[in-house]
């Protein structure tokens, strides 16, 4: 409906600095090493991709904290090079496909497809909600933060805040990203690790979310089309899914930096691409929060596999 041509174009993001934990970076390189290209090259898409991006001109030398913010000029620097690139390949009428990388990079993806697409819908697919705040974060690890800073929902702390002297500095970094998204425009599955301030933003804001909850009491096939009537009830607005790998089961998908228990079986992880594949609307694509580094080899080829096997059913596999 809203692509140019039949063109995924694959935006490898090696990147670590949202959160502390070495080796999320690689995921992209085993995704790709796995066979990501020739897989969706079998789908009949076309696949543009120039090699993973390095983010050298944006290595920030000197990166102390901004209240308890961690690699803050980092992860906006980055974030903003990943908008600019995704958003170029929106504009050629293509469908960037992010591999992350941790989930902060969804700061640049969505404000890339937004640049193209302002009307946009979201939906983000996490055991997570990603949606603290300044005010709200308890990490300070920016993969935890990305939702706010699209949505534009950063208040000022109160003065006795941790982060409160910092804050005016944070909202100049990221003063780039373009509060363009509105809350009745995203739609979650899969949540089951919200922190208390998060479940008070998704309230205060009426932000509709599935959790596993919803998922055990309607089974997968009524929460996906009641997440679509929501964000597209008429199925004409284009759609990008942003997809945490840790929204699996960690028995599915163990290598990742935030397993959380009683997660998405296999198949409903699958479901939800599938079903968004057959809106005919996805313009855009994110698989984040592989983490190769952790756990055994047989672990991580597991969750490798199953990375390239949600792209694919995103991209249109079908089972028969
Ligand atoms: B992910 C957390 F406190 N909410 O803010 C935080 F529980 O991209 C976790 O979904 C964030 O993996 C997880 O640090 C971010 C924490
Ligand atoms: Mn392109
Ligand atoms: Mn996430
Ligand atoms: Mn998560």
């Amino acid at each position: 409906k809203f692509l140019k041509s039949k063109t995924v174009a694959i935006v490898g993001c090696p990147f670590s600095g949202g959160q502390p934990l070495r080796g999320v970076d690689t995921g992209p390189i085993h995704l790709v090493e796995a066979g990501l290209v020739e897989q969706i090259e079998e789908l009949e898409w076309k696949v543009k991709f120039d090699g993973h991006h390095e983010f050298e001109d944006v290595k920030a030398a000197n990166d102390p904290p901004i209240g308890i913010l961690k690699n803050p000029r980092l992860v906006s620097r980055v974030c903003k090079a990943v908008s600019a690139v995704v958003g170029q390949h929106a504009k050629d009428g293509h469908l960037p496909l992010t591999l992350g990388g941790d989930h902060s990079l969804a700061m640049g993806t969505i404000s890339g497809s937004l640049s193209m697409y302002p009307d946009v819908r979201v939906i983000w697919v996490d055991a997570h909600a990603d949606i603290n705040t300044i005010a709200s974060t308890g990490s300070g690890n920016l993969h935890g933060m990305p939702v706010s800073f699209l949505l534009g929902i950063n208040k000022r702390p109160p003065p006795e805040h941790p982060n409160a002297s910092g804050y005016d500095e944070a909202m100049a970094e990221y003063s780039w990203v373009k509060p363009q998204l509105t809350s009745d425009r995203i739609v979650y599955i899969g949540l089951r690790d919200v922190d208390a301030g998060e479940k008070r933003i998704l309230r205060e804001h009426g932000i509709k979310a599935f959790s596993m909850h919803e998922i055990d009491k309607y089974g997968i096939g009524r929460v996906v089309e009641m997440a679509l009537d929501h964000v597209n009830p008429k199925r004409d607005k284009p759609i990008h899914l942003s997809f945490d790998v840790d929204a699996l089961d960690p028995t599915v998908a163990p290598s990742t930096g935030t397993p959380v228990r009683g997660g998405l079986t296999y198949r409903e992880g699958h479901y939800i691409c599938e079903a968004i594949h057959e809106t005919g609307c996805l313009v855009a694509l994110d698989l984040m929060e592989v983490n190769p580094s952790l756990h055994d080899a047989v672990a991580v080829s597991q969750t490798v596999a199953v990375g390239c096997s949600l792209i694919r059913c995103a991209l249109g596999e079908t089972l028969l």
